[in-house]
């Protein structure tokens, strides 16, 4: 698929974005459910979208799809602290949780697999006014496997509507490795079950995740139905910060680091002669500075009073 250097470019930022917010989050968060590794998939799905279309993200990268969207990172980050200044006005954790106005469909219940029904139906709504929209939902491999999911697909195939199903998947539910929780060899084989493409990438290629998505939902925009992609990618750290317990052997975990997604795609960069690694490592600093001014403002906003405490809407 033809790319100008912009994108490449645009995907490196929003990759490096994702990975500083998470290590700046997790030193502040001991429950922060992070996603080192998982970069590519999220990067990937995420750039490139139309305003009007419609993300439910997975909660491990829903802030990279608010930023993707072109959210404050302030604002975004007083959400994760309960802050006044928060889209939510501190009133519902932004991680979970993205601000409507970009398009957002939110973790509401914490319960995980709804909102892969709450992205159906907004594809619903969408045919339906007749636009050529489409909606993304994301979720985990564990999430796969939920009931929800089922009837998700099987709504968005019987009624052809422009849905695009991406699972990302890093092989692991809190402890539940994907090859005991996922009946099949790959969730992509489900697809076969709804009579939709199913694609199984690998999620550490940014490119890959980037092209096929983009793929999916040119079909979707055309009229031609959902697809659904396997992006296998792994959790090289805890299921969440304070999450010391590990069962999966160590030779797994550092065989995963070494294809570090965002380190492959700097070679592959430097390589292409699309950038240095000079300038590579001035987008590095320039995020981190970023995201370092962010989380200072917000520490430093104040909490919410009494008046959000109201009966009146969550979001301001
Ligand atoms: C319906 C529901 N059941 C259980 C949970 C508790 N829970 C939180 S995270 C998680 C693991 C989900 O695994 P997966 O979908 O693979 O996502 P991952 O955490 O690996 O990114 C579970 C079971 C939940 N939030 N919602």
């Amino acid at each position: 698929m033809p790319r100008d250097n912009q994108t490449l470019l645009d995907l490196y930022r929003l990759m490096a974005l994702t990975r500083a917010l998470d290590g700046a989050i997790a030193e502040i968060d001991g429950h922060w459910h992070g996603l080192e590794g998982e970069e590519a998939v999220v990067a990937g799905a995420y750039h490139g979208l139309r305003p009007g279309d419609v993300v439910a993200p997975h909660y491990r990268g829903s802030l990279t799809a608010a930023c993707g969207r072109g959210a404050d990172l302030r604002k975004l980050l007083a959400g994760l602290l309960g802050k006044a200044t928060s889209y939510n006005r501190g009133r519902y954790r932004s991680d979970v949780c993205g601000p409507p106005e970009f398009n957002l469909i939110g973790l509401y219940s914490g319960a995980l697999g709804p909102p892969l029904a709450y992205a159906t139906g907004a594809a619903l709504a969408i045919k339906l006014d007749g636009r050529d929209d489409v909606a993304l939902a994301v979720f985990g491999d564990g999430t796969s496997s939920r009931g929800d999911c089922h009837e998700a697909m099987n709504m968005a195939s019987a009624l052809c509507l422009p849905v695009v199903f991406v699972c990302q998947n890093n092989q692991i539910a809190i402890s539940t490795p994907a090859s005991d929780g996922v009946a099949p060899r790959s969730v992509a084989d489900r697809a076969v079950g709804y009579g939709m493409p199913g694609h199984e990438i690998d999620g550490n290629d940014v490119l890959a995740v980037h092209d096929t998505v983009q793929m999916a939902i040119a079909r979707a925009r055309r009229g031609d139905g959902p697809s659904l992609i396997d992006a296998v990618t792994y959790r090289v750290a805890g299921h969440f910060v304070s999450d010391t317990v590990e069962d999966r052997p160590p030779e797994e975990i550092e065989r995963w680091r070494a294809r570090d997604p965002i380190a492959l795609f700097r070679r592959y960069l430097v390589e292409q002669g699309v950038i240095d690694d000079g300038d590579l490592g001035e987008i590095d600093q320039a995020v981190s500075a970023e995201v370092a001014a962010a989380m200072a403002q917000a520490k430093a906003d104040p909490d919410p009073g009494p008046d959000v405490l109201g009966l009146d809407r969550v979001f301001a």
